[in-house]
């Protein structure tokens, strides 16, 4: 009597388990990230390296980013498609991150490539700092810029030449990642 009952109670937990696990990851999984962040490294002859951080706000996602070991001046600054720094050039990112199909474009344009961040600007000292909440970008959905890459460039976005703003050569390149902070 004792082990039909034993056996009855672990067939119950057992059929608990396997109906409430898939329904608990799904969950996990439908959660949006609120934080990602990229970490710069400086592509082959480059010493830019930096942070950026990326907040899920109401209106958007916020853009906090400092950056180190750049020549004073306008800097391109953009999301590209690919989540793939490991050529030593950087182009292995590929282009800019542009779901729509938009033309290149300033930050503040409607319609603009996704990725298009505009200039950082190094005013000369040790750190050149970056912010802005931009409402093109996402960390979910279409828009969603986790898995791909942050470029800073060598020269100035011209924010209308196409594809890329003219911006020149990749200086710095690193993947947006999730975290928690
Ligand atoms: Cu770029
Ligand atoms: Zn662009």
């Amino acid at each position: 009597m004792k082990t039909i009952l034993t056996i009855l109670v672990m067939t119950i937990i057992g059929s608990l388990t396997f109906t409430l696990l898939p329904g608990m990851a799904v969950g996990a999984e439908s959660t949006p990230p609120h934080h990602a962040v990229a970490v710069l490294h400086p592509t082959a002859g480059s010493n830019v390296s930096g942070t950026i951080h990326f907040t899920a706000v109401a209106d958007g996602v916020k853009v906090s980013a400092t950056v180190e070991g750049l020549k004073p001046g306008k800097h391109g600054f953009h999301i590209h498609e690919l989540g793939d720094c490991s050529a030593p050039d950087g182009t292995s990112a590929g282009g800019h991150f542009n779901p729509e199909k938009n033309p290149h474009a300033g930050p503040d344009q409607a319609k603009r490539h996704v990725g298009d961040l505009g200039n950082l600007f190094a005013d000369g000292s040790d750190r050149s700092h970056y912010e802005r909440v931009d409402s093109h970008l996402s960390l979910n959905g279409a828009h969603s810029i986790v898995g791909r890459a942050v470029i800073v460039h060598a020269g100035e976005d011209d924010l209308t030449s196409q594809p890329t703003g003219a911006a020149g050569g990749r200086l710095a390149c690193g993947v947006i990642g999730v975290t928690v902070r």
